[in-house]
């Protein structure tokens, strides 16, 4: 099976790790393509840059369904463009924030959302509530920290810290982690806390693989039926 991983922002770095957190949990005979668009913004911090990555991740979806994809994952939390992105494909897709999110109902009645920064929190609210999720985030909270500046150690204290905070003044069960590029850090971060801590990226590609595996792919029947032709 081919799943095609998109970051929508064009910094290659963060593609390429995007690209290796999936590659290190999809089953061996799951074959894994990481990109991202030729142009639009480095990072995604705000409805403006989410509305610019747009047209990218839907060119990259375009060209995955002339490549044979099986599925497609939209790596940023902002989940950009899923609902057009699913009219123009035959298999499923699925974006991070809401691929975490229905990961941590299963495994938690209880979770809390730690994004970069302050801004984008209500990025991730609109999610929430558009998800349904409202009865189960408990808070989303972030650490004033730009989506570029993740690869830093203070970035990795400064996560887990707002983590304990989470756990002892939110009452959940899970983390949610709202940003793509903090997808190489889910397992450490359980360990240290002690509860499940959850990334987008890991949790689409296993979710694709299922839908895949029991023959589901996209409704074509109704609104996400492929585009009508026009000028
Ligand atoms: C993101 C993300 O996941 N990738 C990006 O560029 N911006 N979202 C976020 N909340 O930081």
């Amino acid at each position: 099976m081919k799943i095609k991983v998109i970051n929508p922002n064009t910094t290659a770095s963060m593609t390429e790790k995007i690209g290796a957190v999936a590659r290190s949990v999809a089953s061996p005979r799951t074959e894994i393509i990481a990109c991202n668009p030729k142009s639009g913004p480095a990072a995604i911090e705000g409805h403006y840059e989410e509305a610019l990555s747009v047209a990218g991740v839907l060119d990259e979806i375009r060209k995955g369904e002339a490549e044979g994809m099986d599925g497609y994952v939209i790596a940023c939390f902002g989940d950009p463009g899923l609902l057009a992105a699913r009219e123009l494909a035959k298999g499923p897709v699925l974006g991070i924030a809401e691929a975490s999110m229905h990961a941590a109902c299963f495994v938690s009645t209880g979770f809390s959302v730690v994004t970069t920064l302050g801004r984008t929190r209500t990025i991730a609210q609109h999610l929430v509530d558009n998800y349904g999720m409202t009865r189960f985030c408990r808070k989303v909270r972030a650490i004033d920290l730009r989506v570029l500046s993740l690869e830093t150690s203070h970035a990795k204290t400064a996560i887990l810290q707002e983590c304990r905070l989470a756990l002892e003044q939110d009452h959940c069960g899970a983390i949610v982690l709202g940003c793509g590029g903090m997808a190489d850090l889910p397992m450490q971060l359980s360990q240290e806390l002690g509860i499940p801590v959850i990334d987008g990226v890991s949790a689409a590609v296993k979710f694709v693989e299922a839908l895949v595996g029991l023959g589901l792919g996209t409704s074509k029947v109704g609104d996400l039926a492929y585009p009508t032709s026009k000028s």
